[in-house]
């Protein structure tokens, strides 16, 4: 697989790993009880994260179905399951990272990890909240680390009014959390102005999680 990316673009430096969360984390209140958490520049030295989950994951297609015909997910994927080894350490450290920071407001701890690749500006995500945790009456959280292209992230509330599109950078952290994905709806679109790849990492806990689900009806 080749995948271009922009090293030029990518500021990284120093020690593999993760930065301080504390007063560094950025929250914005959403309506209907929905927020973000924005943390730029959580992973440190990113650009060899993304080397190495670009040169390592077992990445895979999917297909779903789409009315009457089956078509492709336009990203690949990996997940890991509660209990699977991570695929690099600091991905485990940054799960640690986040539990110790959030699992007194969720109650519970993050567990699983999905991982997406999109490949140019060609993949992308649907409008969609979280299949689990959009049908639970329960609050969650969801946490995204992102590598490589910045993509705009965009967020609109389901019940109609204004979104906003977030642009989520290079080793940068974006948490949405409360009623989000049961009162909104995120996408990442397609872009003709995107000129490299872009990894998010998505640890969800039990409760959220997308583990299980039918791979060709993911939405
Ligand atoms: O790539 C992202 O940042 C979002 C991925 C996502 O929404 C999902 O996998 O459900």
């Amino acid at each position: 697989m080749s995948l271009v990316v922009q090293p030029s673009l990518f500021g990284s430096s120093g020690d593999l790993g993760v930065a301080d969360l504390g007063e560094s984390v950025e929250r914005r209140p959403l309506s209907d009880g929905a927020w973000i958490d924005l943390r730029p520049g959580f992973v440190t030295a990113a650009d060899e994260l993304f080397d190495a989950l670009a040169g390592t994951v077992p990445w895979h297609e999917e297909r779903m179905h789409m009315y009457d015909s089956t078509v492709r997910v336009p990203r690949l994927l990996a997940r890991y399951a509660q209990g699977e080894a991570l695929p690099h350490p600091v991905l485990a450290e940054a799960r640690s990272a986040l539990n110790s920071h959030y699992a007194a407001e969720l109650g519970e701890e993050f567990v699983s990890a999905g991982l997406c690749l999109y490949r140019d500006g060609s993949d992308s995500v649907a409008w969609h909240g979280d299949r689990v945790a959009r049908a639970s009456s329960r609050d969650t959280m969801v946490a995204i680390i992102s590598l490589g292209a910045t993509r705009p992230f965009a967020l609109r509330p389901r019940s109609g009014g204004a979104g906003l599109r977030l642009q989520i950078g290079h080793g940068d952290l974006l948490v949405m959390g409360g009623s989000c994905q049961r009162t909104w709806l995120h996408a990442i679109p397609k872009s003709a102005s995107c000129l490299g790849a872009r990894i998010s990492v998505q640890f969800r806990p039990l409760w959220g999680n997308e583990l299980g689900k039918p791979a060709a009806d993911a939405r």
